[in-house]
């Protein structure tokens, strides 16, 4: 990669910072009814989908077009049938969204949780087809904790790529096999009342093209437990939630509310300088004779640090 690239990494590293993450602003008037607005974005998503044509290059990098009427062979991206449109249900702000998707590649390597390190490349647009963000060469991994909800919703349904062998260790790494696709976001799962920017105004459904490169797990509540192994038998760590307190486990450092902190119920007992802790896979669920239990714990089947009866 020349020193042109690289320093174009690090401007569209910057505004990534600038502007993916959610928006503190203040001074924003009362942000709209959320089906109301729905309903609206819904239609306008539709529109676009049935009013453009999708191109896909040799990276995977998608771009949209839209279709000059009886000039040409050009299929909506809602009705071709090479990356059949997909969509997620999900519920947000008491709306049940339809996020429609499309997947070019689902990705060879792991896929991220919503709580995990991501190296992603992206384009960003508006339904205008006005580009707000371009970031081809990215070069630093930023937590989908801090984006916005789309991306914490859609990234996690696709996997990884994995390094290129042929790239000397003088470059930047760059990637084969990785996932890719384009979300089509409401702007409840952007930046909704507040905009971003000069370009995102309020209410502004967001398009997002975009390639994961690698996936870093984390401990997000620094409880000794990755956050992928946080999502007991739900289909999302956002909704395993032990103790009901409405902190899922993956943010609550006590998960069965017993008063005693997780990952003081990993300790390993006898252990210090340093203190040595229960890895996951080791945790013995099935006999509560077995540290980290101490009887009566009435729970056999359940992890000691999920079931208030067990104490360190
Ligand atoms: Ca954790
Ligand atoms: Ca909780
Ligand atoms: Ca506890």
């Amino acid at each position: 990669m020349n020193q042109f690239l690289k320093a174009l990494g690090l401007v569209v590293f910057i505004t990534f910072f600038a502007s993916c993450k959610k928006d503190d602003s203040v001074d924003i008037a009362p942000p709209r009814d959320y089906a109301v607005q729905y309903a609206t974005e819904k239609v306008q998503i539709e529109d676009y989908l049935k009013s453009h044509y999708l191109v896909v290059n040799e990276n995977l990098e998608a771009t949209f077009d839209s279709i000059v009427a009886n000039s040409g062979p050009q299929v909506s991206v809602w009705d071709q049938t090479e990356y059949p449109l997909r969509n997620k249900i999900v519920t947000l702000n008491s709306v049940q969204y339809t996020l429609y998707y499309l997947s070019f590649r689902e990705g060879a390597g792991n896929k991220p949780t919503r709580g995990d390190d991501v190296l992603v490349a992206y384009n960003g647009t508006l339904l205008s087809d006005v580009q707000f963000e371009y970031s081809p060469f990215p070069q630093v991994s930023s937590s989908l904790a801090n984006t916005i909800e789309g991306w914490q919703e859609i990234i996690p349904l696709f996997g990884a790529g994995v390094p290129d062998p042929g790239v000397p260790p003088s470059e930047p790494n760059q990637y084969l096999d990785y996932g890719a696709g384009v979300m089509f976001l409401p702007s409840d799962f952007g930046y909704y009342n507040t905009g971003s920017g000069s370009v995102i105004g309020a209410y502004q459904p967001l398009v997002f093209s975009f390639r994961l490169y690698a996936v870093q797990d984390t401990d997000l509540d620094g409880d000794t437990i990755l956050n992928k192994d946080e999502i007991g038998n739900a289909t999302d760590i956002l909704y395993n939630d032990t103790d009901g307190d409405g902190i899922p486990n993956y943010l609550d450092p006590d998960d069965d509310g017993d008063g005693y902190t997780t990952k003081t119920e990993l300790r390993i007992p006898g252990t210090s300088n340093p203190v040595e802790y229960y890895t996951f896979n080791n945790i013995n669920d099935d006999d509560p004779s077995t540290p980290p239990y101490q009887a009566p714990c009435s729970n056999s089947g359940v992890k000691p640090y999920l079931d208030p009866t067990c104490h360190p």
